[in-house]
């Protein structure tokens, strides 16, 4: 299997932090996002011109929950997703709040913090930051009560979920994501920065 995809990209994260906790192995194709061919390559495959996109045998699936979903699926990895219904609809709910609402809001701070420098040499708006720190508490408020009582996000176990979750986190630093109060949040990232898939799946800061 082929992955497209950017190191630098929280949503390639969720995919790699999957194939790694699995054991699967990826050829990988990183997409440079300045570079017009790597670009053109990337539209072949996915008509958004997004990573990450898998490739496997004339199959190209875009959309990274989707592709964490085929990978476990693919690979009968019932621990991380499992098949019985009401257990995988709870995984599916936290996915999607992850793809939905909190990703969303710390992509707001990556935006103003991180990329629109590079890519409009322009710097942050107070105005965004604000309207990204306010999304972020809304969010990470409601994951901080539920990880109050639990390790993990669903279950009593390590899912997707938490994979899906945590990614955008890997910007914790850098782009000022305001979570210093939510200790329960703090404590299962801190869990997650343990695992060996985290650990394997760390890009160095190119800039
Ligand atoms: N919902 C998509 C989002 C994909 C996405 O926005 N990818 C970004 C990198 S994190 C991208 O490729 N951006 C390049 C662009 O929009 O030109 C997913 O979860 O896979």
């Amino acid at each position: 299997m082929r992955l497209y995809h950017n190191p630098l990209s929280s949503n390639a994260r969720r995919v790699l932090l999957t194939a790694s906790h699995l054991g699967i192995k990826l050829d990988q194709v990183i997409i440079d996002f300045a570079n017009e061919a790597d670009r053109k390559r990337l539209e072949e495959v996915n008509i958004c011109g997004k990573v990450p996109v898998l490739e496997d045998d004339g199959l190209h699936l875009w959309e990274s929950c989707a592709i964490m979903q085929y990978l476990a699926d693919k690979q009968g990895a019932a621990e991380l997703y499992p098949t019985a219904l009401k257990e995988r609809a709870d995984i599916n709910r936290w996915m999607f709040f992850g793809a939905q609402h909190f990703a969303p809001a710390i992509g707001i701070l990556t935006w103003e913090y991180l990329w629109k420098k590079l890519v409009t040499g322009e710097g942050p708006d107070p105005v965004e930051i604000k309207k990204g720190e306010t999304y972020v508490h809304e969010h990470a408020s409601v994951l901080d009560k539920h990880l109050a009582t639990r390790q993990w996000l669903s279950g009593d176990k390590l899912s997707l979920a938490d994979f899906a979750v945590a990614a955008p986190l890997m910007y914790l630093g850098r782009a000022k994501v305001p979570v210093e109060q939510y200790q329960h949040l703090l404590a299962w990232f801190e869990r997650i920065q343990q695992l060996p898939a985290w650990q394997q799946t760390e890009a160095p800061w190119p800039f």
